[in-house]
């Protein structure tokens, strides 16, 4: 298990350790943001009975969000969210066969009262997970409001600093 706190606010989850360089962007913005997190590997079909114990316990281990990254029959996300009131974030992991379209039907389809947000395919899908599980996080909590703020004038900043080469 990896993390940054003893006491993480939001577990970062993924299917296997091939989803990792999908799933580390995740971690990357939580970081930046000082949000504590845990990231481990939960295999809803490898190790279902994990799944359950990480479900069962997440509210009272104080996790106010779970960003669960899956690919292929990615049943994690969905699983995870009927086995916890905590709200679960779904990222698509891209697959080798179907490019991760699979994926994100498997996490977008879930049947009404158990629900799941769905981010976009990839890396993209899952650093939003983690800005969005921040913005949560930060309706109650000011600080982490100031950081998010600040993160998003940096990204505008950025962008308007940009040029594009010139015509040839
Ligand atoms: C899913 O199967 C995982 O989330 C991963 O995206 C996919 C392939 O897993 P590996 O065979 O690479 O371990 O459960």
């Amino acid at each position: 298990m990896a993390g940054n706190s003893a006491a993480p606010r939001v577990g970062v989850v993924m299917g296997s350790t091939s989803d990792w360089a999908t799933m580390e962007r995740a971690v990357d913005v939580l970081d930046e943001l000082g949000v504590p997190f845990e990231a481990r590997v939960v295999s809803a079909h490898r190790t279902p009975d994990l799944l359950f114990e990480y479900a069962e316990q997440a509210r009272e281990r104080g996790l106010q969000a779970i960003i669960a990254g899956a690919g292929g029959a990615a049943h994690l996300p969905g699983m995870l969210a009927s086995k916890t009131p905590v709200p679960v974030l779904g990222v698509p992991v891209a697959s080798r066969h179907l490019k991760g379209q699979d994926s994100l039907l498997s996490i977008v389809q879930m049947p009404r009262g158990i629900p799941v947000a769905t981010f976009a395919i990839g890396e993209a899908g899952a650093a939003n997970a983690a800005l969005f599980a921040a913005a949560m996080l930060a309706n109650h909590d000011p600080d982490l409001r100031e950081r998010l703020d600040a993160f998003r004038q940096s990204q505008s900043q950025a962008v308007l600093g940009q040029t594009l080469p010139p015509d040839p």
